[in-house]
């Protein structure tokens, strides 16, 4: 029964690392245009094209900048090609941001 239930617990440790080695941070690129900048430049709301890495359609939505200093420069109506993060929790953050022509 000890036995069991000692192999049982390591089973269920192994499994739960696997599950969150098999979900590590995902990285993409995307081209938008910026929609709106909050005043306190935690967010970008950006119009985007489709981000086949990540499975996403077009669409416009918020994105958390990983650091303020991020929106610097840049302006609503903007062209941006961006980096995106989802971390495990699938919370999403824009790691570089850049106008383009
Ligand atoms: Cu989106």
């Amino acid at each position: 029964m000890k036995t069991w239930l000692r192999a049982s617990l390591l089973s269920t440790a192994l499994f739960a690392s696997a599950y969150v080695a098999a979900a590590p941070m995902q990285a993409a690129q995307g081209i938008g245009a910026i929609k709106a900048i909050d005043a306190q430049a935690t967010t970008v709301t950006l119009q985007h094209e489709a981000i086949p890495a990540l499975n996403w359609p077009g669409m416009t939505m918020p994105f958390n900048l990983a650091k303020p200093a991020l929106a610097k420069g840049l302006a609503v109506g903007q062209k941006v090609k961006f980096d995106v993060e989802m971390d495990s929790n699938h919370q999403i953050s824009i790691t570089a941001i850049h106008p383009v022509k």
